[in-house]
């Protein structure tokens, strides 16, 4: 079955080089949230963000998304409680999303696909020196998702929106500062869905604990339209192709549990 092998081909996506083989492949990313199937778990503590907006350095195009980057170098945005352990520093955010309102989010909840998700992404600062470190490691990282549903324009947002044009093309940097990634997540952190997964990018490394927010937040079609018009491809390139559909297909959940922090 796709879930006894020790390397498992992952299927490709249109914009990936090549199929990766990934080890171990019991534990990929994304998946369908099946919520009668979840597992309450009263131990679940709320999640604990501090972020400190002065780390907030630069927008990327990095060619399959774009990634808000975070100075990582101390303890200034960090993220603790929930499911995790240990404590977790703040690197960067990007999102993923469709060409229609119909899809674009990497999970589902039953079956439920959102037009868009956001990811904050974390590194283990307990056990790891670097995030190069952590992203191949058991209990490395620590990823936040939110979904986007189409609705009243996010004011919190909006900053970012006005800075996407710069970063139009594949390769293109612009300096951002003093982006609280807080003000993307819903009013209520409290209820979240956690289970143990992997990137969903290459190197697809199973070193995520996901913490999914029950809760959406609204944006106008708007301003998932900058989405839209950024680029995959870099200003040389004679065909240009609009960046939609930068997620990946969902992954077997291969007798996993999903615990949710809510009954
Ligand atoms: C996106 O492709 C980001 O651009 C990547 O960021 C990110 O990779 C990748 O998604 C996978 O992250 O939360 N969806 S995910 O599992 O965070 C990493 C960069 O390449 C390693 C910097
Ligand atoms: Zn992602």
């Amino acid at each position: 079955s796709a879930c006894s092998s020790k390397f498992v081909v992952s299927q490709m996506h249109p914009i990936w080089q090549e199929p990766l083989a990934v080890p171990g492949g019991e534990r990929q990313s994304p998946i369908d949230i099946a919520v009668r199937r979840t597992q309450f778990d009263p131990r679940l503590r709320p999640l604990q963000m501090r972020y400190d907006p002065r780390t907030c350095q630069q927008i990327w195009n990095n060619g399959y998304s774009f990634i808000v980057e975070y100075d990582d170098t101390s303890d200034r945005s960090v993220l603790q409680g929930g499911p995790l352990e240990d404590r977790f520093r703040l690197c960067q955010f990007h999102f993923h999303w469709g060409e229609s309102n119909a899809w674009g989010s990497e999970h589902s909840v039953d079956r439920r696909l959102f037009p868009a998700e956001l990811h904050v992404v974390h590194w283990n600062r307990d056990k790891y020196n670097l995030f190069e470190e952590a992203v191949s490691e058991d209990n490395g990282l620590a990823v936040i998702g939110v979904f986007l549903k189409v609705g009243k324009r996010h004011e919190g947002l909006q900053k970012l929106v006005d800075a996407l044009p710069a970063v139009r093309h594949k390769g293109s940097v612009v300096e951002f500062t003093k982006f609280d990634p807080a003000c993307l997540l819903p009013e209520n952190t409290e209820e979240y869905w956690t289970y143990s997964g992997s990137l969903t990018t290459p190197p697809l490394t199973e070193a995520v604990t996901w913490m999914l927010m029950k809760h959406h937040i609204e944006v106008s079609h708007d301003q998932l339209a900058v989405f839209r018009s950024l680029l995959f491809t870099s200003a040389e390139e004679e065909v240009q192709k609009s960046m939609v559909n930068n997620f990946r297909v969902q992954q077997p959940l291969c007798g996993r549990t999903v615990r949710s922090s809510f009954n």
